[in-house]
């Protein structure tokens, strides 16, 4: 719902609950869901991404719920981002990941339920990883690109805000790849360097 002050259009007060177990709100406008079936080709061993699709059927990984606000500055977009454990091979399942279209954009990522890690990098290439606990804060600086990886055995809930006018830029990354990668080695999560990883 948006109402009309000094002649902006602005969005009228609300609030939601997002369920502390399931991560799923109480109300959401769109719902993205991400497949293995499309997502094979962001791991490392994009083969056995399709194996396991025709072995098990599809599998969903990630979902997104969002709520419709209005994409310009001085408004808030946030929603709830829920990453499912599994892995592809050694490497755990994660979100395509994005720099911002205005690069100057930082985001704020809350961990509700779950345990996993936001990777950060710049197109420069200044790296960072910030692990997930329930209640740990992740601030993603403008600039940088993110995406979140569930290391561990539940579904990762988190909370990102982010600026209105952000967008989204998935094309850089899928080009490129990011540079890191985390995978499970000797039963823990491991960085490891992405032999993929084009520049
Ligand atoms: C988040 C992400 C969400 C899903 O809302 O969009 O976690 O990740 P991908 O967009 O990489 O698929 C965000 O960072 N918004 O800017
Ligand atoms: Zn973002």
């Amino acid at each position: 719902m948006t109402l009309e002050i000094q002649n902006q259009r602005i969005v009228t007060p609300f609030s939601l609950s997002i369920h502390s177990e399931t991560g799923i709100p109480d109300n959401h406008d769109t719902l993205i869901e991400r497949y293995l079936s499309k997502l094979a080709d962001i791991y490392l061993d994009s083969e056995a991404a399709e194996a396991m699709v025709r072995e098990k059927g599809d599998i969903l990984t990630y979902q997104v719920f969002e709520k419709d606000i209005p994409e310009v500055n001085g408004e808030l977009r946030f929603c709830s981002s829920i990453v499912y454990p599994g892995k592809v091979g050694d490497e755990y399942f994660m979100t395509k990941g994005h720099f911002h279209s205005r690069r100057d954009t930082a985001e704020i990522y809350y961990c509700i339920r779950g345990e996993g890690f936001m990777l950060m990098e710049t197109e420069e290439g200044a790296y960072a990883l910030e692990a997930f606990t329930p209640g740990r804060t992740v601030y993603v600086p403008g600039y940088y690109a993110h995406r979140s990886i569930n290391t561990g055995t539940e579904p990762l809930v988190m909370l990102p805000i982010y600026p209105g006018d952000a967008g989204h830029d998935y094309g850089t990354i899928e080009h490129t790849g990011f540079k890191h990668l985390v995978v499970e080695s000797d039963g823990k999560p491991t960085v490891i360097e992405n032999p993929k990883y084009t520049n």
